[in-house]
């Protein structure tokens, strides 16, 4: 079936889900625009919107997002949203303002690029909490590390970022110079979906426009975004990549914080601490100042890097913090969802 949706990734998707769904009742969201959403479907991309039941769906987590399945009904040259199908990855964040709202980046993604710049943009601590946020929500992180073009010592950062976070790969491109494209380019596989996250100005676009052989997107033209506010979108795009990749560019993506049930994904991340601490004498060992720690040992023989051990304690106590806050959302939750239940049994009208 050659349909403009397999471009899109709805053969994988199926494959994962087992819909039964009627092709020409089928999109993905291509951007989200407020309300108003742009949908490739069936017959090609149209514009959507969603229905009352979704738009007041009293949590903002069940609208539809930039790489959302969904179902719809085709209406005039539009449509509309009708339900959006189960996601197999969020990548989200913390709502900036608000400390433990999740704002949803996007979802049904397989892996991801992290983009930074080797010039100011370059931070590893950075980089390690992106890496445990994307492992955490089950995406697979690559990191990017763009504009080698303007550097000379990128080979000692990336020695520096290699030996902090191992089993994750790493690329040093010119997005600019088409340099290190095609690296990029042997990591894609077909119908998978893939995002980029990174600062604004860390060349995300570029390295779109690259990938895709074309300009699709607007890029920052650095002495024209001094003073003038040129396109500070907060877009989510998705395209087709010519080998048969999907790929969400994003824009003001600079940090995400971490999203739910943490501690594997920071164990995977500090796989050196891990290991390390199969040897400490206590099972439950916090490598803080426990007697016959094995991680504290190796800091004191130089076989661990200091700065390493303390990115693990401050990740590790702000994923112990937010959990905590989840939980005790979720029990609310829980604990409502019984009054409720206890209501009917007895039969007790609320009065008010
Ligand atoms: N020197 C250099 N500049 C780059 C490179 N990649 C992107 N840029 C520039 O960085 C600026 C921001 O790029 P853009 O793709 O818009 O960044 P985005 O905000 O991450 O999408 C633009 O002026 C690009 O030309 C690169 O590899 N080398
Ligand atoms: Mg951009
Ligand atoms: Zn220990």
């Amino acid at each position: 079936m050659n349909n403009q949706l397999n471009t899109y990734g709805w053969q994988y998707y199926n494959q994962l889900a087992e819909t039964q769904h009627n092709i020409n009742e089928l999109g993905r969201i291509r951007t989200v625009n407020k309300t108003s959403y742009e949908v490739i479907t069936s017959d090609g991309t149209i514009k959507g919107e969603v229905t009352g039941k979704l738009l007041f769906a009293a949590d903002p987590e069940e609208m539809p997002q930039t790489g959302d399945w969904v179902r719809i009904m085709p209406f005039d040259s539009q449509c509309i949203i009708t339900e959006v199908l189960p996601r197999f990855s969020t990548l989200a964040r913390k709502e900036a303002g608000k400390k433990y709202e999740k704002q949803i980046i996007a979802v049904n993604i397989n892996q991801a690029f992290i983009v930074q710049g080797l010039d100011r943009d370059f931070n590893s601590r950075r980089l390690e909490r992106m890496v445990t946020a994307l492992n955490d929500a089950g995406i697979t992180p690559n990191i990017l590390l763009n504009k080698v073009d303007l550097i000379d010592d990128f080979e000692e950062k990336i020695a520096e970022i290699k030996g902090n976070i191992p089993n994750t790969s790493i690329h040093a491109i010119s997005a600019l110079n088409n340099n290190g494209i095609d690296d990029v380019a042997n990591l894609l596989e077909p119908e998978q979906t893939y995002v980029l996250i990174g600062s604004s100005g860390a060349g995300k676009s570029t390295l779109i426009n690259a990938l895709m052989g074309e300009k699709v997107q607007p890029t920052k033209n650095t002495s024209e975004a001094v003073g003038k506010g040129v396109h500070t979108t907060t877009r989510r795009e998705l395209f087709a990549l010519p080998n048969g990749s999907i790929i969400i560019d994003t824009a003001g993506v600079r940090e995400f914080g971490l999203a739910l049930d943490s501690a594997e994904a920071i164990a995977e991340t500090f796989s050196d601490i891990s290991t390390l601490s199969e040897e400490c004498y206590y099972n439950d060992c916090t490598h803080v100042n426990e007697p016959g720690c094995a991680v504290i040992k190796a800091i004191e023989e130089g076989r661990l890097s200091p700065d390493l051990y303390d990115s693990y304690i401050k990740l590790k106590s702000e994923s112990e913090h937010y959990s905590a806050t989840v939980q005790e959302k979720k029990q609310k939750g829980k604990d409502l969802s019984k009054l409720v239940r206890n209501m009917k049994r007895y039969n007790i009208k609320k009065r008010y």
